[in-house]
């Protein structure tokens, strides 16, 4: 098949998701064009059936806010047209869902007179697109109705299908494939040198990966990391960048742990991961979790909350610890009780590979794969050119 995947570049769950899949596919043999504004963070490999076409932001004067919707829908129409796209698959609804129904009204005439089907529309809700952003009343009636305009639909937890069709009313439409996680890549290494450069030997290292915006309340991770390191030699080691991430600083400040605060920025997780003894999430409501799943691959237990789809990836008092939502915890004694057990750690670091294990690349590309040619099969551009 020919498919064109549009999403975020930026560091975050959708974006990596997105990229993963379109190499996946492209070592699969599909033709896959991946569109942003910019070069995704993970799309480092070079394949002869997989390009990425840049959208160019128009910047004339008038615009105090450059149209953006509007390049990406004319991005989309230039490659369906040159390149034979047969599925435009968007990641995150806003605003790629409504970019590509756009761009399919565009192409309709032109495929009419040439009888040929329209280009079909994938669409992967990612979280914030349907449980906040989406709902602002400045998105959501163009992004409910293009998300009823897509002909299939998915969601990385059941949890968010349930969200989009209370909120949106698709009505059971939203197919659930769960993220993935290239077990090759993330795997444990006890031996990993970033360890010495991270922390002083015997001291734990405890890790959060993420954007940094309210959503992840990094407070939490902070406040948490400070009670622990009253019970034991720690550092805390945050991975990312994000409008929050100053109130990370100041807060530890405040708390008398800035010394023990590592700010890595933006890095390849993986051997931060693979150095790590947990890994902190209390995000207010997480569709899936991409990052602690990407940790538990590693071997690392997670330390969250019972909320979003968290608890699809983390087996509560298994692979990690999942505290109920609005009880007074202190996630700081948690973590630290089971960092003091070191058999329970051990056990729990253990079973965090094996529920990573079940959320392998290949069967979830499977997944894709049969959704996407699942749309297009129907009335496809082979058939009707063949
Ligand atoms: O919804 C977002 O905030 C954007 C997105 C991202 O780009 O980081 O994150 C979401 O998508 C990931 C991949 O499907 C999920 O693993 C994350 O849990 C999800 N984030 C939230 O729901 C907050």
């Amino acid at each position: 098949m020919r498919v064109a995947i549009t999403c975020y570049p930026t560091y975050g769950g959708s974006g990596a998701v997105a990229t993963e899949l379109a190499i996946a596919l492209a070592r699969r043999s599909h033709e896959v064009h991946v569109i942003s504004y910019d070069q995704p963070f993970r799309l480092d490999v070079m394949l002869p059936n997989l390009k990425f076409h840049t959208v160019t932001v128009g910047d004339y004067p008038l615009f105090r806010y450059p149209p953006y919707t509007l390049n990406l829908c004319n991005k989309l129409i230039d490659v369906v047209e040159e390149q034979g796209v047969e599925i435009i698959h968007s990641h995150y609804a806003i605003p790629h869902a409504a970019a590509a129904w756009q761009a399919r009204e565009v192409l309709r005439d032109e495929a009419r007179r040439r009888r040929l089907p329209d280009v079909r529309l994938a669409c992967t809700l990612h979280g914030t697109d349907i449980t906040l952003v989406g709902r602002e009343r400045g998105f959501y009636e163009l992004t409910r109705f293009a998300i009823h305009r897509q002909d299939v639909l998915t969601a990385p937890s059941a949890w968010l299908a349930k969200e989009t069709d209370e909120h949106f009313g698709t009505n059971g439409r939203v197919q659930v494939i769960h993220n993935a996680v290239d077990l090759d890549r993330f795997k444990p290494d006890p031996a990993q040198p970033w360890r010495g450069c991270i922390a002083p030997h015997g001291y734990k290292v405890i890790t959060h990966v993420s954007n940094f915006r309210p959503v992840k309340r990094i407070e939490e991770v902070v406040r948490a990391f400070a009670v622990l390191r009253q019970r034991m030699p720690a550092v805390l080691v945050l991975v990312g960048d994000g409008p929050d991430l100053p109130k990370a600083e100041d807060l530890a400040r405040e708390l008398g742990v800035r010394d023990d605060l590592r700010l890595l920025g933006q890095q390849k997780p993986e051997p931060i991961l693979q150095a790590s003894d947990l890994f902190l999430l209390p995000s207010r409501s997480e569709s899936f979790g991409l990052a602690a799943l990407e940790a538990m691959a590693c071997g690392v237990p997670v330390l969250g909350y019972h909320a979003g789809g968290l608890p699809e990836v983390v087996e509560d008092g298994i692979s990690g610890i999942l505290c109920p939502e609005g009880k007074d915890v202190c996630l700081g004694t948690l973590a630290a009780d089971l960092l003091a057990d070191e058999s329970r750690h051990q056990r729990m670091r253990l079973a965090a590979r094996a529920r990573a294990e079940c959320f392998a690349l290949g069967p979830i590309v499977d997944q894709y794969e049969r959704a996407l040619l699942g749309c297009q099969s129907a009335d496809s551009r082979f058939v009707h050119q063949g």
